[in-house]
This record gives structure tokens, C-alpha cells and sequence, in this order.
């Protein structure tokens, strides 16, 4: 028998962060991230976060969700072969193409998968990825990061973990927002820092009818809005975008490449944040960068407060050409006191992509051991 999939093993990690995280939607502590692990037959073992949240404050998915779905449906789905098509990616995408649904978690079983078969074959996630151009991939990308709304909601608080960001070497500043903590914070770090690259970050949290809230941050030059309104009111950003001068970012509206499309054709957006984890996969999320490729329209690698398993892989992605903003790739020490990988650390305001076969990077046994509060394991059979 040549090389198949030997076992499949679920990981649920408890990570405190190092501080917390407030969006519009909640405010996260720790992370509860679900790993994956994909073992083979010859003795290589493949890694792939699930970016789900404890709760479906961002999307529909959650981790308890995540592990069902995975147990109840897509490992069976991709266990139901063990010869060596089931590591090959166009096979795993055609096993799960009936499920629908549940990017996150198909992405974290897919991309372990992937990263199994890369590593047999010694090849690096970003040269797969980025095969359509070998000579424009980065071996570092820029980075900037995603600062929450203080819990205390005081100016001062928000202007002091900036400037530790902006000490650190972090090149761009994205503001999370929502009605009521929206201007005031904007205009507080504009005018302390007056050439920074700044965006904000609103997680749907505004309405069609907001539209002067939005309107009043336009004097602050700002690079974008990511995703003011909900995820499904796609012509409703595009009166947004019409009636303000910031251009529009969307993150969660952009579940596909079809949507991803729509969106483009409707002027709802002039950017896109792109995350695997919420359009099922890193190949569909090269797929929609080279779309915007094609069409000059910039993206960035987003974020959801991953480990380094994740983390690798997200650099990876953001080595490819269209990335042309810095992405919501922060070093591992702006989430964790402890990651689960060898840290990412920030070079000059740059993290390095790793050089290694597959997403380049594994979880440090001892740490996953002490950091895990349930695990599971599945064979064919
Ligand atoms: O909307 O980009 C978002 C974190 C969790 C869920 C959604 C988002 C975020 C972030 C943090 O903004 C990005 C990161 O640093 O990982
Ligand atoms: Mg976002």
C-alpha cells in the first residue's frame, strides 16, 4: 500500500491570552482553539488549526460545533479511503464537497491533510500555494496588528497599548470599533501619531442607516473600514462605500469566491481581508487573491488569534504577491506567554515564512501535552 492517511487526531487547547481581547461581538480571554493532526501511513504528521471561537460570536461556528461536525461528518468523509488518494488534495476537496458549510472546520481538517501530503512530498505550503509565480514569493511579510477596545474604555489605555505595538516595530494599527467607541478613539491615535498606516475594524456592528457614524472618521486617513455592517448586507456596504470617502474592507461577508465576485461586481468593497478559515481552505483563499490579483484589487491576510500552526500557514499565504497590505499576522507574543510552536517573532516589523516542507512548523510535544484539555482519535477501519 502506498502512503494514506493512518490516524486522524483532535486536540482542543486552552491558551491564555496575553491580554483581552474586546471586539463588538464579545471579549475573548483565552483562546479555545481545536488542532488537528493528520498521520500517515509513512510516518509523517500534518497540523491545521480550527479558527473557530468558543461561542458563534464572528460566524456561525463554535469549537463544540467544529468537533461535531468533524466527528459526525467530514473525518468519516475523508477516513472512507486509505489508499494513497486520500492525502491528495483534489480527492480530500471531492470527498467533502457534499458537506456544506463549515469553512473552519473543513479548513483545519483539510489543511493538516494538506500539510501531511506536502511534507511527503518535501514541498513548502507557500511554493504550492504560489506555484502560478515562483519568483514573486516573499520570504517575509509585513505585519501589523489588531488592537481590541479597552475594557476600561478610556483613551488612555487604548493610546498606551498602542505604543507599545508601535515600539514593537508593528507597521500598520487596526482599531476595533463599534457605535460609541468609534471617533474619539480614531482621532486620539491619529493625532498622537500622524503617519501611521490605521484601519478599523467594526465586526458588523453598524447599520444601514449609521451611515454619518462612519462618515465622521473619513477626516482621519484611513486605509479602511473593514466590515461595518452584517455579513449578508452586501448592497448595503455598497451605499456605504458610496456615501464615505474610507474605502470599504469586507471580512466576514467574504465566505467565497462567488461572494467574493458579487461583492467586487456590487462596489460593496475595494479590499478584501482574506482568511482560510472562513472560505474553507487555503486553496480557495489563493483562489481569491488571484482573482483580486487579476483585477488590481488589494487583500490582506486577516486574523483570528491563531497559534503558530496557524500562524505558519497564514504566512505562508501572505507571501504571495497580491498581499500588498500588511496583514492581522502579529508575532506569537502579542496573543500568547506560551504558543504552542516555536514563536513567531517580529523582525523589523516582518514575521520570516517558514522554510520547511509543508506549513513549515510543529506543535513543541511537551507544550500541546501541558496545553491540552481533550483529545480524540480516529483510524479507518
Ligand atoms: O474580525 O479580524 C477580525 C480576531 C478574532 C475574530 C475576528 C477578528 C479578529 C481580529 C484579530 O481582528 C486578528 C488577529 O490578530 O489574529
Ligand atoms: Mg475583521
Amino acid at each position: 500500500m502506498r502512503t494514506g492517511i493512518e490516524q486522524i487526531r483532535l486536540y482542543r487547547v486552552d491558551m491564555p491570552l496575553v491580554r483581552p481581547f474586546r471586539t463588538s461581538f464579545g471579549t475573548q480571554t483565552t483562546r479555545d482553539v481545536l488542532l488537528v493532526e493528520a498521520r500517515t501511513s509513512d510516518g509523517h504528521s500534518g497540523w491545521g488549526e480550527c479558527v473557530a471561537m468558543e461561542w458563534p460570536g464572528y460566524s456561525y461556528e463554535y469549537v463544540d460545533g467544529c468537533v461535531d461536525v468533524m466527528t459526525e461528518h467530514l473525518i468519516p468523509a475523508v477516513l472512507s479511503t486509505n489508499d494513497e488518494r486520500s492525502l491528495d488534495p483534489a480527492f480530500v476537496h471531492a470527498q467533502l464537497a457534499g458537506i456544506r458549510g463549515y469553512p473552519m472546520a473543513k479548513t483545519a481538517l483539510t489543511t493538516a491533510l494538506l500539510d501531511a501530503w506536502l511534507r511527503g512530498r518535501a514541498e513548502r505550503l507557500v511554493d504550492y500555494l504560489g506555484a502560478a509565480y515562483p519568483n514573486e514569493l516573499r520570504d517575509r511579510v509585513p505585519c501589523g496588528v489588531s488592537v481590541g477596545i479597552p475594557p476600561d474604555e478610556n483613551i488612555d489605555s487604548l493610546l498606551d497599548e498602542v505604543a507599545g505595538y508601535i515600539d514593537e516595530g508593528y507597521l500598520r494599527i487596526k482599531l476595533k470599533i463599534q457605535p460609541g467607541w468609534d471617533v474619539q478613539a480614531v482621532r486620539a491615535v491619529r493625532e498622537t501619531w500622524p503617519k501611521i498606516l490605521l484601519q478599523t475594524d467594526a465586526n458588523q456592528a453598524y447599520r444601514r442607516d449609521d451611515v454619518d457614524l462612519l462618515r465622521a472618521m473619513d477626516p482621519y486617513d484611513l486605509l479602511l473600514v473593514e466590515q461595518p455592517l452584517p455579513e449578508e448586507d452586501l448592497v448595503g456596504h455598497a451605499m456605504i462605500a458610496a456615501a464615505i470617502d474610507t474605502p470599504v474592507c469586507l471580512d466576514e461577508s467574504i465566505t467565497s469566491i462567488e461572494v467574493a465576485e458579487s461583492a467586487l461586481a456590487l462596489n460593496a468593497t475595494s479590499i478584501i481581508n482574506i482568511k482560510p478559515g472562513r472560505i474553507g481552505g487555503y486553496v480557495a483563499a489563493r483562489d481569491i487573491h488571484d482573482l483580486c490579483r487579476d483585477r488590481g484589487v488589494p487583500v490582506w491576510c486577516g486574523g483570528m488569534l491563531e497559534t503558530g500552526i496557524g500562524r505558519a500557514a497564514n504566512v505562508a499565504l501572505a507571501a504571495l504577491p497580491g498581499f500588498t497590505l500588511p496583514g492581522d499576522t502579529s508575532a506569537s507574543g502579542r496573543y500568547f506567554g506560551l504558543d504552542v510552536t516555536k514563536p513567531f517573532v517580529l523582525d523589523d516589523g516582518y514575521l520570516h515564512v517558514p522554510q520547511e516542507a509543508g506549513i513549515g512548523v510543529q506543535p513543541i510535544a511537551a507544550v500541546l501535552e501541558e496545553l491540552t484539555t481533550w483529545s480524540a482519535f480516529f483510524r479507518h477501519d
